[in-house]
């Protein structure tokens, strides 16, 4: 079994700290020159769906990629009591939907922020500046639904840690170093929630 990712980058980030959650260390890295084009080869998009990190290379015939289903995949074949996905049906509803609102709301508009301001992938991807910013402004708009949610419950999606709280801790930390956003000091919840999930042992190794 093989990861192909660029640790630093949010996705892998999200990935590694799942992974050091369940304790898996001993996996075969292979890293990737993003910036340089590694993952625009043909033999890698023939390989990765999506030609993105991080991607499981799990024989020669099966891979997998998009960082959830990653996620998934390794909280099945690992026996653990973590329940990063949820416990019985109304807490994984919750991890769910709280999920897809964290993806879809934050994580994917930070990106389209990002990208389009920065043009780091501008070989790649047509590049506007516009949607950049208009981008950055929907993304701020997020986080006071982030911090009210926060003030109602311990975590984001229910009153015990998961995925989610990963995913929004990696959302939190981009924003504030890629796009310069004062989050922690506007958002006292959030702060709370952050300073909370930054003490945990998976975090801090990655
Ligand atoms: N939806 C994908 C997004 C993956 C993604 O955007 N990966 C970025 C790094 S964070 C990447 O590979 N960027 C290189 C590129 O877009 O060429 C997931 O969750 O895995």
């Amino acid at each position: 079994m093989k990861l192909y990712e660029l640790a630093p980058t949010p996705s892998c980030k999200r990935l590694n700290i799942f992974l050091n959650e369940l304790g898996i260390k001993d996996l075969e890295r292979v890293p990737l020159d993003l910036r340089g084009g590694d993952n625009l080869t043909d033999d890698y998009r023939l390989k990765s769906i999506n030609a993105k990190v991080p991607m499981l290379e799990i024989d020669a015939q099966t891979r997998l990629s998009e960082t959830v289903a990653i996620c998934r995949y390794f909280d099945e074949i690992t026996p653990n009591s973590l329940a990063l996905f949820g416990e019985g049906a109304l807490e994984k509803a919750q991890v769910e939907m709280w999920h897809r609102i964290v993806e879809l709301e934050g994580v994917m508009v930070a990106f389209q922020a990002f990208r389009n301001i920065s043009q780091i992938y501008k070989d790649r991807e047509t590049c506007v500046s516009e949607w950049g910013s208009v981008s950055k402004t929907r993304l701020e708009a997020f986080f006071p639904k982030l911090d009210k949610q926060l003030q109602a419950s311990d975590y984001v999606a229910s009153n015990r840690f998961s995925i989610v709280d990963i995913t929004a801790f990696v959302l939190v930390g981009f924003a504030s170093a890629a796009l310069e956003l004062e989050i922690c000091a506007n958002y006292e919840n959030i702060q709370r929630w952050y300073e909370q999930v930054s003490s945990r042992a998976s975090v801090q190794s990655v």
